[in-house]
């Protein structure tokens, strides 16, 4: 009975997502893709750069879950996206007009153009907290990325 109510809200949220995603244009939420009740495992968030500032610095996700991160930076100058553990060893497929770079453990950092976006998908594997930052010269920039487990989610 509880995990009936729950997975109500979860639908009525996945729902709202979507509705609002139509209607914003689709620019920060994607019609998710619930093909199980219950399960909206595909998500799509926006992150903004304005002004030197990462609009939301906070975002959540959950193991498992195909993440869709956009990053549309709004200044006039170049940044960088740095998440620091999130994507190591983690498969990320790159898209839009930014200059990725890769390591010995994957994805280290995408630099942004001015009025540029980047498309990161890939599947959180560990939950926890992720700091990600602007590794240019003098910009002080910096959000996380709070990954849960799914079975928290659930409980
Ligand atoms: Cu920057």
């Amino acid at each position: 009975m509880k995990t009936c109510q729950r997975n109500g809200v979860l639908l009525l949220f996945v729902l709202m997502a979507w509705l609002w995603g139509e209607h914003s244009g689709g620019d920060v939420v994607q019609p998710v893709n619930a093909k199980i009740l219950g399960q909206a495992d595909d998500i799509a968030r926006t992150i903004h750069i304005q002004n030197r500032r990462f609009v939301p610095h906070l975002v959540n996700f959950r193991v498992g879950q195909h993440v869709r991160l956009i990053l549309k930076n709004q200044d006039v100058e170049l940044h960088a996206f740095v998440p620091v553990d999130l994507l190591a060893r983690t498969n990320v497929q790159v898209s839009g007009n930014g200059a990725p770079e890769f390591g010995k453990d994957g994805f280290r950092r995408v630099l942004i153009p001015s009025r540029g976006q980047v498309e990161l998908v890939f599947v959180p594997k560990e939950e926890g907290a992720f700091t990600f930052f602007c590794d240019l010269p003098g910009h002080v920039m910096n959000g996380t990325i709070v990954v849960n487990s799914r079975e928290n989610m659930l409980e």
